[in-house]
């Protein structure tokens, strides 16, 4: 079947946006907030398109409350968004900030007044930038300061949480944020790249026994992963062992110690030459191992890879910047390949069939374990248009969507549109063959930061008019509403 409104989907199913605390919130130096990696680097010449920062982003700091009814008048069930550790917790370990529990406590109030479930990420990629000066994730005390703010957030925000979520990506922070350098902090060091990836799997096993310890056990818990969906190009073993190379690097290095209390032996062989892993102390594969109720996955693309066997320079595009270094620690000789097809503005391929295959694969994986689509969505070169005739779309007579009369300011994003219908029907073909997904959140609520790429990608639903703050409904979220109601 098609499945093209949520009545199609399971009464309790969770319909969402997502947006990480960095790239909305701005306000960067208020309520007793301190600098994250992110506002060092972003404020590092070069670093970021356009010298983009995060210092006022969406001002959702202060504009909150309306970004909510937004939601709500979309007719979103749930919202997933992170916390700003150092605006929790400023010098990243020790007390918790009242200024910064206190603006928590009205944003999830104000979700729960409006009857959003809110689901919690502790950590988007902003470390305290304290943390980073004595080592960051390359150091085991990183993962233990974790543990520790998980604990505090629990305590002080618990009571008005839906679902919690440890780590969003760790992938990226550690082989983006270590490997590449394309992401803060900005090192292009492989081996801490690796030491990045343990630590922060020793944080989500922390931080879900901490979450355990002040909540109780029937507390929601999660994780959100981006998988990579890495296609052999040919069926030759060279290529095949090139997708399983990726696989493990991007996938099983943190599936494996999370769900199965192990690094993949072929993943430990791969990075050998690298590290001997002597970091990996006694008991921290007991410690990452911990039941979770839902694994987030996030979904954009699928990467198609070869293996390099000649003299030639390796292929990389894969997305994920320009760098100078490669993510791909110790696969070096895996190339990248594009895709015919369509593309989004980041270059990432459109290919909804890959989220549903994906979405299989790990339920034959773990067919016990939920699994949630907590970000999947797409950044195109958005204009507004002023529409000179009435309006008659599905805003119309709803407040907020501007929904009429001669001069409304519109942006017609069908292929956007588009891509969330083709993978909002490819989850539920994922469900029709019984695979359990709880939940899809769109990437993103509105416009906002895109990391390396400033505010230069748009990925919201609703447009963000930078200089005014002014959010415009996109025909997306137009389209959104109706599929909602
Ligand atoms: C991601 C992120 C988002 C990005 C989005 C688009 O986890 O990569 O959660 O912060 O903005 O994926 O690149």
């Amino acid at each position: 079947m098609t499945f093209t409104t949520a009545k199609d989907f399971p009464h309790d199913f969770a319909w969402g946006a997502a947006t990480a605390a960095y790239q909305i919130e701005g306000a960067v130096a208020e309520g007793g907030r301190t600098p994250s990696i992110w506002d060092t680097f972003a404020h590092t010449p070069g670093r970021i398109m356009n010298g983009d920062t995060g210092d006022i982003a969406c001002d959702h700091y202060h504009r909150f409350a309306e970004d909510v009814t937004l939601m709500a008048d979309m007719g979103l069930t749930a919202y997933r968004f992170s916390l700003s550790w150092s605006r929790v917790m400023p010098t990243g370990t020790g007390s918790l900030s009242d200024d910064g529990v206190a603006y928590y406590r009205r944003v999830l109030t104000a979700l729960r007044e409006r009857g959003i479930r809110p689901f919690v990420t502790l950590y988007h990629w902003d470390l305290p930038q304290e943390l980073e000066d004595a080592g960051g994730w390359t150091t085991r005390a990183t993962a233990e300061a974790f543990g520790e703010y998980a604990r505090a957030a629990a305590e002080a925000l618990g009571d008005l949480v839906d679902t919690w979520t440890t780590l969003n990506e760790p992938w990226c922070a550690a082989y983006l944020g270590y490997g590449s350098g394309v992401h803060a902090p900005g090192r292009t060091e492989p081996e801490s790249a690796l030491k990045a990836v343990h630590h922060l799997n020793l944080a989500h096993g922390l931080g879900v026994q901490a979450l355990r310890s002040v909540l109780g056990d029937d507390v929601p818990v999660s994780v959100t992963l981006n998988p990579q969906v890495a296609v052999p190009v040919s069926d030759s073993a060279a290529d095949r062992d090139a997708a399983r190379q990726i696989d493990a690097l991007s996938n099983r290095a943190f599936l494996g110690p999370m769900l199965e209390g192990a690094y993949p032996a072929d993943f430990l062989a791969d990075t050998a030459e690298i590290t001997d892993w002597s970091f990996v102390q006694d008991g921290d594969l007991e410690a990452i191992h911990q039941s979770i109720d839902l694994l987030g996955i996030n979904y954009y693309q699928t990467v198609h890879v070869s293996r390099n066997l000649g003299e030639g320079a390796a292929v990389r595009n894969d997305g994920h910047g320009d760098a100078a270094a490669s993510p791909w620690i110790g696969a070096d000789t895996v190339n990248f390949h594009a895709q015919p097809g369509p593309v989004t503005t980041m270059g990432w391929n459109i290919q909804p069939n890959g989220l549903r295959d994906l979405l299989r694969d790990l339920h034959r994986q773990y067919p016990d374990l939920p699994l949630a689509v907590t970000e999947n969505g797409a950044a195109f070169a958005d204009e507004v248009v002023v529409d000179g005739a009435g309006f008659e779309g599905a805003g119309a007579g709803v407040e907020g969507a501007d929904g009429g009369g001669s001069g409304a300011r519109r942006v017609h994003d069908e292929a956007r549109t588009a891509y969330i219908r083709d993978h909002i029907n490819a989850v539920g073909q994922a469900l029709e063959s019984g695979v359990d997904v709880r939940g899809y959140f769109v990437w993103s609520l509105m416009d906002n930061f895109e990391w390396a790429f400033g505010f230069d990608r748009r990925f919201g639903l609703f447009y963000t008019d930078y200089a005014t703050q002014e959010r415009l409904w996109k025909d997306s979220a137009l389209w959104m509403q109706e599929f909602l109601h």
